[in-house]
């Protein structure tokens, strides 16, 4: 397998996922019982002052969207669970929620579209945030009772499960940074919630195999590829080190070897943590550079890009999504030391123009045919996303989508990148044609 964008197509291998990602929260429409539901309406929390509204109105007709994947000749689709619809109140299991969520997916086999399901995607019922959230150590055994339910339900119709999305980006901006709910940040906090997604994510991961003995079951994690932004800068080099050890080592530690490493544990072996990864999932947008800063509540370091280099759209926090397709190598070289199966859960850019998504999707996937060239066992890829949708903090003024979507008339405008993708997708190949026209780089040895 060659990775050189030369004359030959390159080939993925036969079976290759080509998906697309979404999030509950952000696809769905009318989700009033979650803790985002009320702090997107704070003066001041949303860039653009919006809430997610209807959204993309998956609650009432995904299918709609379902059918464009299928047209665009897509075989894989992940989306999350809303805890606060299948759950309302503690305990209390709504019918009507769980038969709307077989019914996506079922809608979405119907179509040789392959379904992912994650619990978790940065959203909790309020009843559950007004109980202290993943602060409150009841929440793991909540979380496993969920879980049990979602595939006592679902499991038929699914065998491949997400515990959580990114649960450090949780944690990150709820308990380090501050910017989500419940916006407390406070290290002893945080070390208390990294733990409970830990134990939250193994109660779960037994759960649903309990249930569903077939199930695969993975996280989506964020990988960042922590950088120093002077090269040479003992402390950057420290900082980007610190960074990767909390935010990428911790998390494999515990759920591959089952081991707790300081200041989590005291890196004893716990088996009921061991080896609850059967796939690992990456989302991966841009490796992140680390300037030193003497602060020990900013991790003693903040995020910043180079001077060079080309740039997505700036959302409100932190540095814009910058083109690194060797970062997406690294990651997936960093990941093949678990020997587990590999998937891209997540990877996009926001870009309203759509004038550099086509080029970067090819970049990232260069690099992706690389690893595989290498001999990683990379099943599939997920972009995000395949219509615009709320972007967090950001709102409507990011877009991801490689349908554009204006949220009030619900209108659709496939993006040049759309036909793009599906070239890829049905071709399961880069086609030589397109990384020449797109004038793709090729990465460095
Ligand atoms: O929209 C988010 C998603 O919810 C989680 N991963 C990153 C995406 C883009 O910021």
């Amino acid at each position: 397998m060659s990775t050189s964008p030369t004359d030959a197509d390159l080939a993925f291998p036969p079976g290759f996922l080509w998906g697309t990602a979404s999030s509950a929260h952000q696809v769905e429409g009318d989700n009033t019982n979650n803790q985002w539901s009320l702090f997107e309406r704070r003066p001041g929390a949303i860039a653009d002052g919006s809430i997610a509204g209807r959204a993309c109105n998956w609650w009432t007709d995904a299918e709609a969207d379902f059918d464009r994947m299928a047209a665009l000749g897509l075989n894989a689709h992940r989306l999350s669970l809303e805890w606060s619809r299948i759950e309302p109140q503690p305990g209390r299991y709504d019918d009507r929620a769980l038969a709307r969520y077989r019914a996506m997916l079922l809608a979405l086999r119907e179509r040789n579209i392959q379904p992912w399901v994650a619990l978790h995607h940065f959203t909790n019922p309020i009843w559950l945030e007004t109980m202290g959230g993943w602060e409150n150590p009841s929440v793991v055994a909540r979380f496993a009772a969920y879980a049990r339910i979602a595939a006592e339900h679902l499991g038929d119709l699914c065998t491949m499960w997400l515990t959580f999305n990114e649960p450090l980006v949780y944690l990150g901006q709820g308990w380090v940074r501050g910017l989500w709910p419940p916006q407390r940040p406070h290290p002893i906090l945080a070390r208390r919630v990294f733990l409970h997604l830990l134990e939250g994510h193994a109660a779960a991961y037994h759960a649903l195999h309990a249930a569903h003995p077939t199930a695969q079951v993975g996280i989506a994690k964020a990988m960042r590829r922590f950088a120093p932004l002077r090269p040479r800068h003992p402390a950057d080099r420290v900082a980007a080190r610190l960074r990767t050890y909390l935010y990428e080592d911790l998390w494999f530690a515990a759920t591959v070897h089952g081991r707790l490493l300081p200041p989590l544990g005291q890196g004893h072996r716990q088996a009921h943590l061991a080896g609850t990864l059967d796939f690992i999932g990456i989302n991966y947008y841009a490796r992140r550079y680390v300037h030193f800063t003497p602060n020990p509540l900013r991790i003693f370091a903040h995020e910043e890009n180079p001077p060079d280099g080309e740039l997505a759209d700036a959302g409100s926090h932190g540095p814009p999504t910058r083109l690194d397709p060797a970062g997406l190598l690294e990651s997936i070289r960093y990941v093949r030391q678990f020997n587990q199966p590999i998937y891209i859960t997540e990877h996009g850019l926001p870009d309203a123009a759509d004038s550099r998504r086509p080029r970067w999707l090819l970049a990232h996937l260069l690099a992706l045919h690389r690893a595989l060239a290498e001999g990683a066992d990379v099943r599939g890829y997920f972009h995000w996303t395949l219509v615009d949708n709320f972007e967090w903090n950001d709102g409507w003024s990011l877009r991801f989508g490689l349908i554009a979507l204006d949220p009030a008339t619900q209108t659709r405008t496939p993006r040049p990148s759309a036909q793009l993708y599906a070239t890829i997708a049905r071709a399961n190949a880069l086609p030589a044609r397109l990384l020449h026209d797109y004038a793709v780089p090729n990465l460095a040895e």
